[in-house]
Order: C-alpha cells, then sequence, then structure tokens
C-alpha cells in the first residue's frame, strides 16, 4: 500500500503515548524509510497550545519524511482522507470513577470519532483504537462507521503480547527473538489471556522450553495481566514508549506478511470467528497478515480445558461492556 503521502491520524496527539509515538512515525518506524508521512494531530480544544508545541518539535527535528503537520480539535477536518486512524485519545479514570462511568464517558468519544471517520477518512482506512476500555470502544466506533468495513477496525493487544513474549524469554533465558506464536485471547484488561499453550520457544512448544505448568498457569499469566498497573506503581504515569512500540508493532503487522507458521495478537470483529466465541465483540485472537492491510485468525489452535474457561471468563468481561455501553449501539 505505497502511498505518494501516506496520512496518519493520532488522537490525544498531546498526551504521553503520543509523545513517543509522532517521531517515531515521522522517522520512518511505521511505514518504513521510503513513505512520505502527513501527521493529522487532534486533541480537545483545551490542549490546542500543547499541540502547537509538538507540530513545532517535529518541525525542529527536520525529517525529511514527514510532509505535513495538521492540528486541530475537529475529527471531522483532522480525519479527511487519513489511511490510519490511530485512536489513543480518551480520559483516565478519575477519582471514585466506576469501570461503567468510564465506559460511558470514553464511549461517547468513539461514537463521535466513527462518526468522523465514516464521514471523512480514506475509504481504505485501518483504525486502531488504544485508547481504554480500547476493545469496547473500538467496537463502539465501527458501530458508528457503517460505511466502512469492520475489518478494517483493530483494538490494540500488541503491549500485552510483547510483555508476554519478554516474560516468557526472560524465564528460558534466550533471547526474545526466540520466541514465537504468542497470543492474547480476549480483552486488553486483567481478563486477558496470554496463551502460552500454542507459544514456541526456539521452535518448540513453551511447555518443552518450561516445563513449569504451574508457573506459566499462574505467575506468568498474572504477570502480563498486572504489568501496566506494576509499571504505573514504579513510574507514577502509565506506560507510554512501550505502547507506543506496540502500536507501531501492530501496523507494521497487519501491513507486513506475517512469517511462516507465526501469528500476532490483534483485536477484532469476532464475526464468524473459527472458535465458535460470542459474535459481535471485538475480541483478541492470533492474526495473520497477507501483507496487504488485510487479516485472518489463525484456526486449529490447541484449546485445553485451563484455556478454554480463562478465555470464557474474558468473554464474558467483553459481553458485559457490551451491555453497559449497549445505549451507545443502537442503530445508527
Ligand atoms: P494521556 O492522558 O497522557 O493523553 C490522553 C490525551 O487524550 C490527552 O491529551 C487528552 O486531552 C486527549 N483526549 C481526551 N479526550 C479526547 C478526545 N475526545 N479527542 C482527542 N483527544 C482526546 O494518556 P496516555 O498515557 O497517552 O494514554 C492514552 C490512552 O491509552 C488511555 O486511555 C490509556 O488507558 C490507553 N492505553 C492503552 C494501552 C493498550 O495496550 N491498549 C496501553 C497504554 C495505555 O494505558
Amino acid at each position: 500500500m505505497k502511498r505518494q503521502v501516506a496520512r496518519i491520524a493520532i488522537t490525544g496527539a498531546a498526551g504521553q503515548i503520543a509523545y513517543s509515538l509522532v517521531f517515531r512515525i515521522a522517522q520512518g518506524d511505521l511505514l518504513g524509510p521510503d513513505q512520505p508521512v502527513a501527521l493529522h494531530l487532534l486533541d480537545v480544544p483545551a490542549m490546542n497550545k500543547a499541540l502547537e508545541g509538538v507540530a513545532m518539535e517535529l518541525q525542529d527535528c527536520a525529517l525529511p519524511l514527514l510532509k505535513e503537520v495538521r492540528i486541530g480539535s475537529d475529527p471531522n477536518q483532522i480525519f479527511q482522507g487519513v489511511h490510519y486512524a490511530l485512536l489513543v485519545g480518551a480520559k483516565s479514570r478519575g477519582p471514585g470513577m466506576e469501570r461503567k462511568d468510564l465506559l460511558g464517558d470514553n464511549g461517547k468519544i468513539f461514537v463521535e470519532q466513527g462518526r468522523a471517520l465514516n464521514r471523512s477518512a480514506s475509504r481504505d482506512v485501518r483504525v486502531l483504537v488504544v485508547g481504554n476500555p480500547c476493545n469496547t470502544n473500538c467496537l463502539i466506533a465501527m458501530h458508528h462507521a457503517p460505511d466502512l468495513p469492520r475489518r478494517q477496525f483493530f483494538a490494540m493487544t500488541r503491549l500485552d503480547q510483547n510483555r508476554a513474549v519478554a516474560q516468557l524469554a526472560m524465564r528460558a533465558q534466550v533471547g526474545v527473538q526466540e520466541v514465537s506464536r504468542v497470543a492474547i485471547w480476549g480483552n486488553h484488561s486483567s481478563t486477558q489471556v496470554p496463551d502460552f499453550l500454542n507459544a514456541h520457544i526456539r521452535g518448540v512448544p513453551v511447555l518443552e522450553a518450561i516445563p513449569d505448568r504451574k508457573w506459566l498457569e499462574g505467575a506468568f499469566i498474572q504477570q502480563v495481566q498486572k504489568r501496566g498497573a506494576e509499571v504505573i506503581a514504579a513510574r507514577g504515569k502509565s506506560s507510554a514508549a512501550s505502547a507506543a512500540h506496540a502500536i507501531i508493532g501492530t501496523i507494521r503487522s497487519i501491513v507486513t506478511p506475517t512469517a511462516s507458521g507465526d501469528w500476532f495478537s490483534l483485536s477484532v470483529a469476532s464475526d464468524h470467528n473459527p472458535y465458535g466465541l460470542s459474535e459481535g465483540l471485538v475480541f483478541s485472537f492470533p492474526c495473520r497478515s497477507n501483507g496487504n492491510g488485510d487479516w485472518e485468525i489463525v484456526s486449529h489452535l490447541t484449546i485445553d480445558p485451563f484455556l478454554k474457561e480463562k478465555i470464557r471468563l474474558t468473554q464474558q468481561e467483553l459481553m458485559e461492556e457490551r451491555d453497559l455501553v449497549s445505549h451507545l449501539l443502537q442503530e445508527v
């Protein structure tokens, strides 16, 4: 999908993930060293001054691939003609806020942005939702963009995958490049299911490389599920550079052919999934790409009773989230 200029929208562009992301995209980390890019940066009106600062710094880098920077707070304008929309912006949970309040508040943002994408974005736009709760926000955005194929909407579980890879590599005392076939099933939340059963280390099943099922079922899964909270406790802020890196990894995985026998984690519409899971959710699956921005869910993976039960729980949570925002999923 080489273009004269690839237009990339980033929301929450005055926030901390965006501050790690925009410079890397402008350097070519997202679409390669030969692809000129234009950045369309969106944030709320109160952040306009900060956005101006980001645009100034981008200019001051004098990066040859960066052809244009637009800033603004109107999604209809900012999404005009974009080929990628990285929806990072969302409110974080404030003191005393329930998960339900967060779902409702952030959900409204994705109603508006889904509509704006439907109106203004390039018809082949690829949309990656990062702002939490990202799976359900993605469901809302795709619902309000009925003219765009649902296959072009994703939510991010790549950071969770990367965290799982790092933990497995550390435990097996191998380089991270020796770990393959790692998938996250379900929701980007503490119910997510890092799949050790189908993963490989140095080409053999993880259970052979790390013959400690108790650790894999217990500490390993919990470390991955709780890593975000651990980073907040240590840094006083949530993951930013690792989240930006995961955004880049996700898009690169969608636009480059997946290595033979491998897969990556991507939350996609669960319509017609090969595992008989509930349809109408945005659910993380092991996926493969043909390199043209299209993908398929990897089928026939082993799901043992342990994994099955964990997947049931994360599916349950996604169904509950969907129920909580049902008022945002009415007819369009
Ligand atoms: P920040 O609070 O630093 O930045 C968020 C930005 O979004 C702010 O500048 C805010 O003004 C803007 N914003 C709010 N409403 C907006 C709207 N309607 N339109 C455009 N911009 C809007 O948060 P940051 O650390 O950058 O995190 C952003 C989101 O990523 C959060 O929802 C966070 O929970 C989520 N994350 C998701 C991850 C994932 O793996 N899916 C991992 C990292 C991160 O926790």
